[in-house]
């Protein structure tokens, strides 16, 4: 990994601490142009990249985290419990007993000030086990589908699954969990779109990337893309970085 072209936030978090952890843009001077896409989930992402469990995995370990009881009930007036608080672990615990454990919080993502109303941003919401999850509407008259479901399976990460939805900014949901058998369920909710990371076509296959040709994304690049940047012949593998570049 090229440290100097690797722009995830996540990055910053290792770099600076948790005080710079913040929903920050990815943005540097010495970046590529910025590739424009949409803050909802983009089209034909199938997982997200690993810097997003990466980054979020660093909550789970490291904190800040917040416990909290979950409603009994859907539907609550009001907008707490939440978990509303960014780059936070959260302990939901859940009420009832036995396998019929449930229990509803509420979740208002934020909207950027630039940002027109209205605008969504797609959230990924890790958990640390197979409690179901299903988001509806403040009042839980629609419920919401995820774009994008998968397994989470990383090292030292107590996480174990992740479900991507395109929220509308400034706008309160409510997520609901169970039944289920488990007291609680731990989750980390992340702005997708803060998660991008710049890859490098990498068309020899020597492991150096094109830094002319590239993606900025937060799900797993394309096949032949690479973090590397600094490949300065990436038609011959046998000209690469110590070796004629
Ligand atoms: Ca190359
Ligand atoms: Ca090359």
């Amino acid at each position: 990994m090229n440290t100097t072209t690797m722009r995830n936030i996540w990055g910053a978090v290792l770099g600076l601490g948790l005080a710079a952890c913040g929903p920050t843009e990815v943005q540097d001077e010495a970046q590529p142009g910025q590739q424009e896409q949409g803050v909802v989930l983009e089209a034909g992402c199938t997982q997200l990249g690993a810097p997003v469990a990466e980054h979020t995995c660093h909550h789970v370990n490291n904190g800040p985290a917040l416990t909290l009881t979950a409603s009994a009930t859907q539907n609550f007036p009001g907008t707490s419990p939440n978990i509303n608080t960014t780059h936070t672990y959260y302990t939901v615990n859940l009420t009832g007993s036995g396998s019929s454990r449930v229990g509803t919080v509420k979740f208002t993502p934020a909207k950027k000030s630039a940002d027109a109303t209205g605008t969504q941003y797609a959230w990924a919401f890790y958990r640390n086990n197979s409690t179901p999850l299903v988001v509806k509407s403040a009042d839980g008259s629609t419920t919401l589908s995820p774009v994008l479901t998968h397994s989470v399976s990383m090292a030292g990460c107590a996480l174990t699954t992740v479900s991507v939805y395109n929220l509308t900014g400034n706008t309160t949901y409510q997520l609901v969990f169970g039944a289920t058998s488990s007291a609680s369920v731990g989750i980390g909710a992340e702005r997708v779109e803060d998660m991008r990371s710049y890859y490098f076509q990498d068309a020899d296959g020597d492991g150096y990337g094109n830094p002319s040709v590239y993606k900025l994304t937060a799900c797993v690049p394309p096949a032949h893309y690479v973090a590397d940047d600094t490949d300065c012949n990436d038609s011959n593998a046998s000209i690469r970085p110590g070796a004629g570049c």
